[in-house]
Protein backbone atom coordinates (compact mmCIF):
# COMPACT_ATOMS: atom_id res chain seq x y z
CA UNK A 1 0.00 0.00 0.00
CA UNK A 2 1.13 3.42 -0.72
CA UNK A 3 1.36 6.53 1.43
CA UNK A 4 0.72 10.06 0.47
CA UNK A 5 2.65 12.68 1.33
CA UNK A 6 2.16 16.76 0.73
CA UNK A 7 3.49 19.87 2.69
CA UNK A 8 1.21 22.91 0.99
CA UNK A 9 1.91 26.49 1.78
CA UNK A 10 -0.65 28.95 2.64
CA UNK A 11 -1.67 31.84 0.62
CA UNK A 12 -2.58 35.41 1.26
CA UNK A 13 -4.88 36.69 -1.31
CA UNK A 14 -4.01 40.66 -2.39
CA UNK A 15 -7.59 40.46 -4.76
CA UNK A 16 -9.96 38.68 -2.67
CA UNK A 17 -12.25 35.60 -2.91
CA UNK A 18 -15.31 36.53 -1.28
CA UNK A 19 -18.86 34.47 -2.35
CA UNK A 20 -19.28 31.71 -4.43
CA UNK A 21 -21.80 31.28 -6.96
CA UNK A 22 -21.97 27.39 -6.49
CA UNK A 23 -21.34 26.36 -2.62
CA UNK A 24 -21.29 22.55 -3.29
CA UNK A 25 -18.63 22.68 -6.40
CA UNK A 26 -17.48 26.12 -4.89
CA UNK A 27 -16.96 28.02 -7.75
CA UNK A 28 -16.33 31.76 -6.91
CA UNK A 29 -18.20 34.64 -7.84
CA UNK A 30 -15.26 36.15 -8.75
CA UNK A 31 -11.41 35.93 -9.76
CA UNK A 32 -8.84 36.27 -6.59
CA UNK A 33 -5.15 36.60 -7.07
CA UNK A 34 -2.61 35.29 -4.30
CA UNK A 35 1.06 35.34 -2.69
CA UNK A 36 2.00 31.68 -1.28
CA UNK A 37 3.83 32.45 1.57
CA UNK A 38 6.75 30.79 3.30
CA UNK A 39 6.02 30.90 6.88
CA UNK A 40 3.09 28.59 7.51
CA UNK A 41 2.26 25.34 6.19
CA UNK A 42 0.88 21.73 6.85
CA UNK A 43 1.60 18.43 5.87
CA UNK A 44 -0.27 15.74 5.65
CA UNK A 45 0.16 11.61 5.39
CA UNK A 46 -2.78 9.33 4.01
CA UNK A 47 -2.54 6.00 3.62
CA UNK A 48 -5.67 3.55 2.42
CA UNK A 49 -5.84 0.13 3.79
CA UNK A 50 -9.25 -2.66 3.46
CA UNK A 51 -7.71 -3.07 7.08
CA UNK A 52 -9.48 0.50 7.99
CA UNK A 53 -13.17 0.61 9.26
CA UNK A 54 -13.68 4.10 9.64
CA UNK A 55 -11.79 7.46 8.23
CA UNK A 56 -9.35 8.75 10.90
CA UNK A 57 -8.65 12.04 11.37
CA UNK A 58 -5.29 12.90 13.38
CA UNK A 59 -4.54 16.55 13.48
CA UNK A 60 -1.75 17.90 15.41
CA UNK A 61 -1.55 14.19 16.90
CA UNK A 62 -4.65 14.43 18.29
CA UNK A 63 -7.52 12.13 16.46
CA UNK A 64 -10.70 14.50 15.80
CA UNK A 65 -14.02 14.41 16.92
CA UNK A 66 -16.62 12.81 14.01
CA UNK A 67 -17.45 16.58 12.66
CA UNK A 68 -13.95 17.31 11.92
CA UNK A 69 -13.59 13.73 10.36
CA UNK A 70 -16.74 14.25 8.65
CA UNK A 71 -15.66 16.78 6.79
CA UNK A 72 -12.61 14.89 5.55
CA UNK A 73 -14.47 12.13 4.89
CA UNK A 74 -16.46 14.09 2.36
CA UNK A 75 -13.65 15.69 0.65
CA UNK A 76 -12.12 12.24 0.36
CA UNK A 77 -15.21 10.89 -0.88
CA UNK A 78 -14.36 12.98 -4.22
CA UNK A 79 -11.15 11.65 -4.52
CA UNK A 80 -12.16 7.87 -3.37
CA UNK A 81 -14.75 8.56 -6.85
CA UNK A 82 -11.70 9.45 -9.13
CA UNK A 83 -9.79 6.95 -8.04
CA UNK A 84 -13.06 3.63 -7.78
CA UNK A 85 -11.88 2.92 -4.23
CA UNK A 86 -13.94 2.09 -1.40
CA UNK A 87 -11.49 1.88 1.15
CA UNK A 88 -10.84 3.90 4.28
CA UNK A 89 -8.59 6.24 4.93
CA UNK A 90 -6.24 7.30 7.73
CA UNK A 91 -5.14 11.32 7.63
CA UNK A 92 -2.37 12.65 9.95
CA UNK A 93 -2.00 15.90 9.41
CA UNK A 94 0.51 18.49 11.04
CA UNK A 95 -0.23 22.56 10.69
CA UNK A 96 3.37 24.37 11.21
CA UNK A 97 2.71 28.14 12.53
CA UNK A 98 5.29 29.88 14.34
CA UNK A 99 2.89 30.35 17.27
CA UNK A 100 -0.64 29.57 18.69
CA UNK A 101 -2.16 32.58 17.40
CA UNK A 102 -5.05 31.01 15.44
CA UNK A 103 -3.53 31.49 12.00
CA UNK A 104 -4.05 28.02 11.03
CA UNK A 105 -5.52 28.45 7.18
CA UNK A 106 -7.67 25.90 5.33
CA UNK A 107 -5.75 27.31 2.28
CA UNK A 108 -2.60 24.57 3.09
CA UNK A 109 -5.14 22.27 4.98
CA UNK A 110 -6.99 21.33 2.15
CA UNK A 111 -4.46 21.57 -0.04
CA UNK A 112 -1.73 19.38 1.48
CA UNK A 113 -4.67 17.58 1.94
CA UNK A 114 -5.75 16.87 -1.88
CA UNK A 115 -2.29 16.29 -2.61
CA UNK A 116 -1.44 13.46 0.02
CA UNK A 117 -4.66 11.57 -0.75
CA UNK A 118 -4.69 11.41 -4.39
CA UNK A 119 -1.22 10.28 -4.24
CA UNK A 120 -1.83 7.80 -1.47
CA UNK A 121 -4.97 6.24 -4.24
CA UNK A 122 -2.36 6.58 -7.40
CA UNK A 123 -3.76 9.55 -9.34
CA UNK A 124 -1.37 11.45 -10.99
CA UNK A 125 -2.58 14.75 -11.17
CA UNK A 126 -1.37 17.30 -13.12
CA UNK A 127 -1.78 21.18 -11.44
CA UNK A 128 -4.70 21.87 -13.31
CA UNK A 129 -6.33 18.81 -11.73
CA UNK A 130 -5.00 19.38 -8.27
CA UNK A 131 -6.21 23.12 -7.91
CA UNK A 132 -9.48 22.09 -9.02
CA UNK A 133 -9.94 18.99 -6.88
CA UNK A 134 -8.61 20.89 -3.45
CA UNK A 135 -10.81 24.26 -4.97
CA UNK A 136 -13.92 21.26 -3.79
CA UNK A 137 -12.13 21.39 0.05
CA UNK A 138 -11.78 24.65 0.34
CA UNK A 139 -11.53 28.21 -2.03
CA UNK A 140 -8.64 29.24 -1.56
CA UNK A 141 -6.74 26.09 -0.98
CA UNK A 142 -6.61 26.17 -4.83
CA UNK A 143 -3.80 28.79 -4.70
CA UNK A 144 -1.98 26.99 -2.66
CA UNK A 145 -0.73 24.28 -5.36
CA UNK A 146 1.56 27.32 -6.87
CA UNK A 147 4.11 29.01 -5.44
CA UNK A 148 5.02 32.71 -5.79
CA UNK A 149 1.80 34.89 -7.00
CA UNK A 150 -1.28 32.80 -8.07
CA UNK A 151 -4.67 33.78 -9.86
CA UNK A 152 -7.45 31.67 -8.99
CA UNK A 153 -9.89 31.83 -12.17
CA UNK A 154 -13.56 31.47 -11.31
CA UNK A 155 -14.38 29.32 -14.58
CA UNK A 156 -18.20 28.37 -14.24
CA UNK A 157 -17.99 24.97 -13.82
CA UNK A 158 -16.41 21.94 -11.98
CA UNK A 159 -13.21 21.72 -14.79
CA UNK A 160 -13.37 25.56 -16.14
CA UNK A 161 -12.25 26.94 -12.04
CA UNK A 162 -8.92 26.52 -10.94
CA UNK A 163 -5.81 28.43 -10.14
CA UNK A 164 -3.18 29.61 -12.55
CA UNK A 165 0.15 30.54 -11.76
CA UNK A 166 1.71 34.06 -12.61
CA UNK A 167 4.32 34.58 -14.19
CA UNK A 168 6.86 37.58 -12.38
CA UNK A 169 10.29 37.09 -13.27
CA UNK A 170 10.58 36.51 -9.35
CA UNK A 171 8.87 40.15 -8.43
CA UNK A 172 7.81 37.99 -5.03
CA UNK A 173 11.13 37.10 -3.94
CA UNK A 174 10.97 41.48 -3.60
CA UNK A 175 8.46 41.17 -0.87
CA UNK A 176 7.49 40.42 2.45
CA UNK A 177 4.52 40.30 4.82
CA UNK A 178 4.70 40.82 8.04
CA UNK A 179 1.67 39.28 10.36
CA UNK A 180 0.41 41.67 13.21
CA UNK A 181 -1.51 39.18 15.48
CA UNK A 182 -3.66 40.68 17.72
CA UNK A 183 -5.62 39.12 20.54
CA UNK A 184 -8.67 41.03 20.69
CA UNK A 185 -11.49 38.26 19.00
CA UNK A 186 -14.19 39.22 17.64
CA UNK A 187 -17.25 36.81 17.86
CA UNK A 188 -16.35 34.82 15.05
CA UNK A 189 -18.49 34.31 11.81
CA UNK A 190 -16.45 32.01 9.30
CA UNK A 191 -15.69 33.15 6.02
CA UNK A 192 -18.30 30.56 4.71
CA UNK A 193 -20.59 31.61 6.78
CA UNK A 194 -19.63 35.33 6.35
CA UNK A 195 -19.17 34.97 2.44
CA UNK A 196 -22.56 34.04 1.76
CA UNK A 197 -24.85 36.18 4.52
CA UNK A 198 -22.92 38.78 2.58
CA UNK A 199 -23.30 37.54 -1.32
CA UNK A 200 -27.61 36.98 -0.36
CA UNK A 201 -27.77 39.96 1.36
CA UNK A 202 -25.33 42.77 1.74
CA UNK A 203 -26.69 46.14 -0.54
CA UNK A 204 -22.59 46.85 -1.28
CA UNK A 205 -21.92 43.12 -2.75
CA UNK A 206 -22.86 44.32 -6.52
CA UNK A 207 -20.49 47.19 -6.09
CA UNK A 208 -17.85 44.95 -4.53
CA UNK A 209 -17.87 42.71 -7.91
CA UNK A 210 -18.42 45.34 -9.91
CA UNK A 211 -14.69 46.61 -9.14
CA UNK A 212 -12.86 42.91 -9.19
CA UNK A 213 -12.15 42.74 -12.76
CA UNK A 214 -9.91 46.19 -12.69
CA UNK A 215 -8.62 45.76 -9.82
CA UNK A 216 -6.96 42.59 -11.04
CA UNK A 217 -6.09 44.05 -14.07
CA UNK A 218 -4.10 46.55 -11.97
CA UNK A 219 -2.70 43.74 -10.10
CA UNK A 220 -1.67 41.64 -12.71
CA UNK A 221 -0.39 44.90 -14.24
CA UNK A 222 1.79 45.83 -11.20
CA UNK A 223 3.38 42.19 -10.69
CA UNK A 224 4.47 42.21 -14.57
CA UNK A 225 6.33 46.14 -14.11
CA UNK A 226 7.38 45.39 -11.10
CA UNK A 227 5.52 48.00 -9.28
CA UNK A 228 5.25 48.00 -5.54
CA UNK A 229 3.52 50.90 -4.37
CA UNK A 230 0.61 50.20 -7.72
CA UNK A 231 0.71 46.12 -6.44
CA UNK A 232 -0.04 47.53 -2.63
CA UNK A 233 -2.77 50.44 -3.36
CA UNK A 234 -4.56 47.59 -5.02
CA UNK A 235 -4.05 45.55 -3.02
CA UNK A 236 -5.30 47.65 0.42
CA UNK A 237 -8.41 48.88 -1.72
CA UNK A 238 -9.75 45.05 -2.39
CA UNK A 239 -9.41 44.49 1.11
CA UNK A 240 -11.76 47.53 2.15
CA UNK A 241 -14.18 46.78 -0.29
CA UNK A 242 -14.21 43.12 0.73
CA UNK A 243 -14.71 44.37 4.81
CA UNK A 244 -17.01 46.91 3.89
CA UNK A 245 -19.16 44.40 1.96
CA UNK A 246 -19.99 42.99 5.55
CA UNK A 247 -21.17 46.05 6.88
CA UNK A 248 -24.10 46.21 4.68
CA UNK A 249 -25.23 42.16 5.60
CA UNK A 250 -27.89 41.50 7.56
CA UNK A 251 -27.05 41.03 10.20
CA UNK A 252 -24.22 42.99 9.79
CA UNK A 253 -20.74 42.05 11.18
CA UNK A 254 -17.11 43.33 10.67
CA UNK A 255 -13.80 41.16 11.15
CA UNK A 256 -12.04 44.38 12.22
CA UNK A 257 -11.83 44.72 15.89
CA UNK A 258 -10.01 48.06 17.59
CA UNK A 259 -6.50 46.73 17.04
CA UNK A 260 -6.84 45.91 13.84
CA UNK A 261 -7.82 49.54 13.43
CA UNK A 262 -5.04 50.44 15.45
CA UNK A 263 -2.64 48.58 12.85
CA UNK A 264 -4.51 49.83 9.92
CA UNK A 265 -3.82 53.64 11.38
CA UNK A 266 -0.09 53.04 12.19
CA UNK A 267 0.34 51.50 8.47
CA UNK A 268 -0.91 54.42 6.92
CA UNK A 269 0.60 56.96 9.40
CA UNK A 270 4.27 54.80 8.02
CA UNK A 271 3.22 55.75 4.55
CA UNK A 272 3.08 59.34 5.72
CA UNK A 273 6.40 59.21 7.23
CA UNK A 274 7.60 57.77 3.77
CA UNK A 275 7.69 53.92 4.39
CA UNK A 276 5.74 52.11 1.67
CA UNK A 277 3.68 49.34 3.06
CA UNK A 278 0.18 48.60 2.54
CA UNK A 279 -2.42 46.29 4.66
CA UNK A 280 -4.57 43.53 4.29
CA UNK A 281 -7.33 41.58 6.09
CA UNK A 282 -8.79 38.36 5.99
CA UNK A 283 -11.59 36.58 7.78
CA UNK A 284 -10.25 37.56 11.31
CA UNK A 285 -8.97 40.47 12.93
CA UNK A 286 -5.14 40.00 12.18
CA UNK A 287 -3.45 42.52 10.00
CA UNK A 288 -1.05 41.54 7.31
CA UNK A 289 1.35 44.45 6.23
CA UNK A 290 2.82 43.92 2.07
CA UNK A 291 5.93 45.72 2.22
CA UNK A 292 9.53 45.22 0.31
CA UNK A 293 11.94 43.35 1.28
CA UNK A 294 14.37 46.03 1.52
CA UNK A 295 12.31 47.66 4.07
CA UNK A 296 11.20 45.26 6.19
CA UNK A 297 13.77 45.54 9.20
CA UNK A 298 12.49 49.25 9.12
CA UNK A 299 9.10 48.38 9.20
CA UNK A 300 9.13 45.72 11.94
CA UNK A 301 11.10 48.40 14.16
CA UNK A 302 8.49 50.75 13.86
CA UNK A 303 6.09 48.16 14.74
CA UNK A 304 7.53 46.77 17.95
CA UNK A 305 7.62 50.32 19.52
CA UNK A 306 3.81 49.43 19.45
CA UNK A 307 3.39 44.87 19.58
CA UNK A 308 5.47 42.64 21.40
CA UNK A 309 8.01 40.67 19.38
CA UNK A 310 5.74 37.19 19.70
CA UNK A 311 3.14 39.60 17.50
CA UNK A 312 5.48 40.06 14.77
CA UNK A 313 5.49 36.91 12.06
CA UNK A 314 7.11 38.04 9.05
CA UNK A 315 6.72 35.44 5.77
CA UNK A 316 8.67 35.63 2.17
CA UNK A 317 6.98 34.12 -0.83
CA UNK A 318 6.80 30.83 -0.60
CA UNK A 319 6.94 27.75 -2.89
CA UNK A 320 4.41 25.47 -4.76
CA UNK A 321 2.85 22.33 -2.97
CA UNK A 322 5.51 19.16 -2.65
CA UNK A 323 4.06 15.62 -2.70
CA UNK A 324 6.00 12.42 -2.14
CA UNK A 325 4.65 8.76 -2.68
CA UNK A 326 6.17 6.12 -0.75
CA UNK A 327 5.54 2.25 -0.36
CA UNK A 328 4.57 1.22 3.11
CA UNK A 329 3.56 -2.67 5.14
CA UNK A 330 0.21 -2.90 4.75
C1 LIG B 1 -9.35 34.82 0.28
N1 LIG B 1 -10.78 34.32 2.23
O1 LIG B 1 -9.37 35.14 -0.92
C2 LIG B 1 -10.57 35.16 1.10
C3 LIG B 1 -10.49 36.54 1.68
C4 LIG B 1 -11.03 35.03 3.43
C5 LIG B 1 -11.09 36.45 3.04
O2 LIG B 1 -10.68 32.46 1.01
O3 LIG B 1 -15.72 28.44 1.99
O4 LIG B 1 -11.52 29.03 3.59
O5 LIG B 1 -13.68 27.02 2.15
O6 LIG B 1 -14.17 28.28 0.05
O7 LIG B 1 -11.24 29.65 1.14
C6 LIG B 1 -11.22 32.12 3.22
O8 LIG B 1 -12.21 31.30 2.81
O9 LIG B 1 -13.54 29.50 2.13
C7 LIG B 1 -10.88 32.98 2.09
P1 LIG B 1 -14.31 28.25 1.54
P2 LIG B 1 -12.02 29.76 2.39
O10 LIG B 1 -8.34 34.28 0.81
Amino acid sequence: MYKGHARAYTNIALIKYWGKADQELILPMNNSLSLTLDAFYTETSVTFSSEYTEDQFYLDQQLQDQKATAKVSRFLDLIRNKAQSQLFAKVDSQNFVPTAAGLASSASGLAALAGAASAALGLSLDERELSRLARRGSGSASRSVYGGFAEWQKGNSDETSYAVPIASDDFEADLSMVFVVVNDHQKDVSSRDGMQRTVETSAFYDGWLATVPQDLEKARAAIQGKDFQALGEVTEASALKMHGTTLAAVPPFTYWSAESMRVMNLVRQFRNEGLACYFTMDAGPNVKILVERKNEAALVAKLTEHFAADQLITAHAGPGIKIQTKEVEA
